[in-house]
């Protein structure tokens, strides 16, 4: 036993060594080495077009990636002086927003509340009533924050890399986060025999291939159940294939649920094209209701699963209607 766990902790530190080699930073970390650090994040600064705030989130999201989450004054001033040192004077997305919950702004990143903000003056002012996203812009001299409408084609935008689960740079930390490493994974091989970080996902239920939680308590608009999901470590859930959405069906139909429940796709970046939140990724599956997607109204951009004929299929529907969802844990 005790031999096992050392040469697993060899393996542990090689792969680890590797990792700091190739870029002095962490697991999983590799694909986004054309990411900038700037403080203490890395980022990704895209000028090639300007586009809508669901593009940028689709993009970013399918670097693995998200929308730049701001946290604290340090980390604005260190984004604002490299905007400015690089003689940028342009608009740039970030995960902010108040879709869910007008003047309650998140971050579309982790479906966290924003705890810090810095306005442009005046800002934010929910111009016309329509201003939901936020973006940074040149005010003084420096780069802050303004709401803006989500859908216009407005801003270049900047993605930022997932925050380095763990930063190795010598090998007594390697060593100590060995030891670490080892009590987190005997752990978590007797709770569940999944994968790294997947402890949190105990409470979410495994049906087919993949493990969901069931929202069956509250109704909310799609995108309070996309940051919702976010909090958890989650996403909505991303239906690719025929088994997928059976098994899911029939799940739910074996509990009696007969609901309407949100899941990640959306045609919000572009009308009438469906990309699925979760990866940034185009559907290209889709079970629809016949009849749908029919954009009715002109204002139907958010998916649901309905079951309207003894199994359930994908309806678009306003993104405002109060429904339960659907979030779907990472795939090992
Ligand atoms: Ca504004
Ligand atoms: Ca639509
Ligand atoms: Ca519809």
């Amino acid at each position: 036993m005790i031999s096992l766990q050392i040469i697993s902790c060899i393996l542990i530190l090689s792969v680890f060594s590797e990792f700091s080699k190739a870029d002095d930073t962490c697991l999983g970390e590799q694909r986004f080495t054309s990411f900038t650090k700037i403080g203490n994040n890395y980022y990704y600064i895209d000028r090639t077009n300007v586009v809508n705030w669901y593009k940028a989130v689709d993009t970013c999201r399918r670097m693995g990636a998200n929308l730049a989450t701001i946290k604290y004054d340090d980390q604005m001033t260190a984004l604002s002086n490299y905007l400015l040192s690089r003689g940028y004077d342009d608009r740039f997305w970030v995960a902010g927003n108040d879709l869910a919950e007008n003047g309650n702004f998140y971050w579309n990143s982790n479906g966290r509340k924003m705890t810090y903000a810095k306005w442009s003056p005046g800002e934010p002012n929910n111009f016309g009533g329509n201003e939901h996203c936020i973006h940074l812009q040149i005010r003084n001299g420096e780069y802050s924050m303004n709401d803006f409408g989500c859908t216009y084609k407005y801003a270049y935008f900047i993605c930022q890399a997932p925050e380095p689960i763990l930063k190795l740079k010598m090998i007594s930390l390697q060593i100590t986060l060995c030891i670490l490493l080892l009590s987190a994974f005997s752990g978590l091989s007797k709770a569940d025999d999944t994968c790294l970080g997947e402890q949190r996902f105990e409470s979410f239920t495994k049906i087919g291939n993949n493990y969901y939680y069931i929202e069956q308590t509250n109704v909310v608009n799609w995108h309070k159940a996309v940051d919702t999901c976010r909090r958890m470590g989650a996403d909505l859930a991303t239906i690719r294939y025929n088994d997928q959405i059976i098994s899911l069906s029939n799940y739910l139909l074996s509990k009696g649920y007969r609901n309407f429940y949100w899941i990640a796709g959306n045609d919000l970046a572009e009308q009438g094209n469906f990309y699925w939140i979760s990866n940034g990724r185009r559907m290209t599956y889709a079970k629809w209701t016949p009849g749908e997607p029919n954009n009715f109204g002109g204002n139907e951009h958010c998916v649901h699963l309905q079951e309207p004929t003894g199994g359930y299929t994908m309806n678009d529907n306003d993104c405002s209607r109060l429904l339960y969802f659907i979030c779907q844990a990472p795939e090992p």
